[in-house]
């Protein structure tokens, strides 16, 4: 495909612009419309927004609810779960705010159709676990998509966006972002007074588990591939918390969640010999991280992946996880199947595969691929400013979810510091950022946002360099499809995996990494982002597959510069660092941050205090 078929432009102006439509975007396209009748709201998404992101295949939890209308939790009982399960790690002001606000989230979704499920007894919402409510989910994303789309004046699907856009006149302020028809290669030029990014964490920055036939297969989408970070990363925003990536236990190859398993069936977990090896490992553990973590309740994540690392270290895997025991009724068999029925398919589909009935047979289970993401039980992404009444004053500068570049907000994957939101706490993280753009828009009534349009000629003309590597490329192909004038994004993407996987703690090395071998990484990833500027894209698909990996990269650096920034191993069972093995409360009670500086190519490393709020 050549150039000159694909350079079409189109010139949107609006007032915010929603990056991504996911569960995060969708929240703010509905409370946008909501407060600001008058200005023009746009939703820009790669895919469909009717089945896009992390929920496209539909949920079998809402897994952040309190339950307040019932006296069931309070916003602060949330705080102290997500700060144990983060080892004292997270932005209490933003956790507190999506806590108060979440369940008038999940009973807009009820009034919008999603089936809830009911607890016959109580007249409540069934429990899954403390936070966690169980639905009828399958179509729990159309439904939301629904209540976004009648709420804002255009979407634009297929359009990917591949750079935010600064201020001509001030750098560190918002102006709009590039897109990229996925489907016809148009190239958008938005303008906007403010953004909303909730454009997703990211699968496959790790070699991924399931490789060769089962390439592809991740827990989190393959089609997550950290828009949110690299975005915000390129036009200069602050993050945190990159260091913390998540590896979840699964059931193993179908990558089936196991929540529903361990807390609403009471399934057990054991060693190949049928032992009960959280129990038997718990003094060792206390000595490891001492008893204030060892002893949470909830154990933390990370740590009951760690017992379970060192479980099969020691050989006594395959890891099984007793269905059998726990389906002794219809009712729960049938719970146990719509769980993968409304969320993983794949996992039903592998059991009947390998023959597994599971109220007969055990499941494997297995620690997966780390994952970059905010919203889950981790939280990295981006340094935003946090509710006026309730940050402190070195969290707070104005605007609720705003980044440190003016006007550029996020929600979802994208807030780095504020986990265990999931899907209902990422669209409530979503309607506080709209409402807060809305408000940053009106109190600047006199702002025209204006582009630089050598710096759009000169992005214009790298978005589609791929399309015209490969068709310089072509003409010289060695063998087979290989040519020494381009590597295809394919062959880049698992160059990045190998690099992470090797020399940033991925599966092959248990997750364990040390100084010399980041900077070792590092150096082979700066020789990767050289290369990637000899990508050839021979279609559109080709390209998007391309830009993801340019995100992609931009998510694995990030990721590398923290952890060798973060002397301590603060997260045992998600990343280890070999030459700082244990927590270090005295030094690493902080939050890691780092800036790339778009003027000067450069990064700057720092540490932010964490402050506790909620006793
Ligand atoms: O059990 C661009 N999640 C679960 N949440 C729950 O509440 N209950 C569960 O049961 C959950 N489980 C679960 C979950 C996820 C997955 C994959 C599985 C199981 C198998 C987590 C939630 O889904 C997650 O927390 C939220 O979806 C996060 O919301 P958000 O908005 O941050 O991400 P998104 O929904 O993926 O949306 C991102 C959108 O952006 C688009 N996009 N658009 C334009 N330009 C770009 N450059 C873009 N890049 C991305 C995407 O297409 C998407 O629409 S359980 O396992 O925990
Ligand atoms: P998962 O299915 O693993 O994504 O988890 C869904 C929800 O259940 C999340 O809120 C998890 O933190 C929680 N969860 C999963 N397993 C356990 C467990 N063994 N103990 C406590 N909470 C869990």
């Amino acid at each position: 495909m050549s150039l000159r078929k694909t350079n079409s432009v189109k010139h949107i102006d609006c007032d915010i612009l929603i990056v991504g439509g996911g569960f995060a975007g969708c929240g703010a396209a509905y409370e946008a419309g909501y407060w600001g009748r008058g200005l023009k709201i746009v939703i820009a998404e790669k895919a469909n927004i009717e089945r896009s992101g992390a929920v496209a295949h539909g949920l079998s939890a809402i897994n952040c609810y309190m339950g307040m209308r019932w006296g069931e939790n309070t916003p602060e009982d949330f705080v102290r779960y997500a700060r144990g399960d983060l080892m004292g790690l997270v932005r209490e002001d933003l956790l507190f705010d999506v806590a108060r606000h979440v369940d008038a989230t999940v009973h807009m979704f009820e009034e919008w159709g999603l089936p809830m499920m009911y607890n016959k007894e109580t007249g409540r919402y069934q429990r899954e676990g403390k936070w966690q409510i169980m639905i009828h989910g399958e179509s729990y994303k159309p439904i939301i998509a629904e209540a976004a789309q009648k709420s804002v004046d255009e979407v634009y699907n297929r359009v990917m966006i591949t750079h935010l856009l600064t201020d001509a006149h001030n750098s560190r302020r918002i102006a709009g972002a590039i897109g990229l028809d996925v489907r016809d290669g148009t190239f958008y030029v938005f303008r906007a007074k403010a953004v909303i990014v909730g454009a997703a964490g990211a699968s496959h920055i790790y070699r991924p588990r399931s490789i060769g036939e089962g390439a592809g297969r991740t827990w989190y989408p393959p089609w997550n591939n950290g828009s949110a970070y690299a975005l915000l990363m390129q036009a200069g925003a602050e993050m945190i918390q990159m260091e913390n990536r998540i590896v979840v236990t699964r059931f193993k190859d179908g990558y089936g969640p196991v929540g529903a398993w361990f807390l609403m069936l009471k399934s057990v977990a054991t060693n190949a010999y049928g032992e009960e090896y959280e129990k038997a490992h718990l003094d060792s553990l206390r000595s490891y991280v001492g008893a204030k973590y060892a002893d949470a309740k909830p154990m933390p994540t990370c740590l009951r992946n760690h017992l379970m690392l060192e479980e099969i270290k020691a050989g006594k895997g395959p890891i099984y996880i007793h269905t059998e025991r726990s389906l002794d009724t219809r009712e729960k068999e049938e719970l146990g199947w719509e769980d993968f029925l409304d969320m993983t398919v794949g996992q039903a589909v592998m059991w009947a595969s390998q023959n597994i009935d599971p109220k007969e047979d055990p499941s494997e289970l297995t620690m997966s691929e780390p994952y970059v993401m905010g919203s889950h039980a981790v939280c990295a992404g981006a340094w935003v400013s946090g509710p006026e009444d309730f940050a402190p004053a070195d969290y707070n500068w104005g605007y609720n979810r705003m980044t440190t570049v003016e006007g550029l907000f996020g929600a979802g994957d994208t807030v780095g510091g504020s986990a265990h939101k999931f899907s209902s706490g990422s669209f409530t993280e979503g309607r506080l950022a709209a409402k807060a753009a809305v408000r940053y828009i009106r109190d600047h009534q006199d702002y025209k946002p204006e582009l630089n349009t050598n710096a759009v000629e000169r992005i214009r003309e790298d978005v589609y360099r791929p399309l015209e590597n490969y068709n310089v490329g072509r003409h010289v192909i060695v063998k087979g499809s290989v040519s020494p004038f381009f590597i295809t994004p394919k062959q880049g993407l698992q160059r990045l995996e190998k690099i992470m996987d090797e020399y940033c703690g991925g599966v092959s090395s248990y997750y364990s990494t040390n100084e010399k071998l980041l900077d070792r990484g590092l150096l082979l990833l700066q020789m990767l982002k050289e290369d990637a500027r000899k990508i050839g894209a021979e279609d559109l698909h080709q390209l998007q597959r391309t830009w993801e990996l340019n995100h992609r990269i931009w998510v694995a650096e990030a990721v590398m510069r923290h952890t060798l920034f973060r002397k301590e191993t603060r997260w045992p069972g998600y990343y280890y660092r070999a030459d700082y093995p244990h927590v270090d409360d005295q030094k690493w009670h902080v939050f890691v941050s780092s800036r790339y500086d778009p003027a000067t190519d450069q990064w700057e490393m720092n540490s932010k205090p964490v402050h506790h709020i909620v006793p």
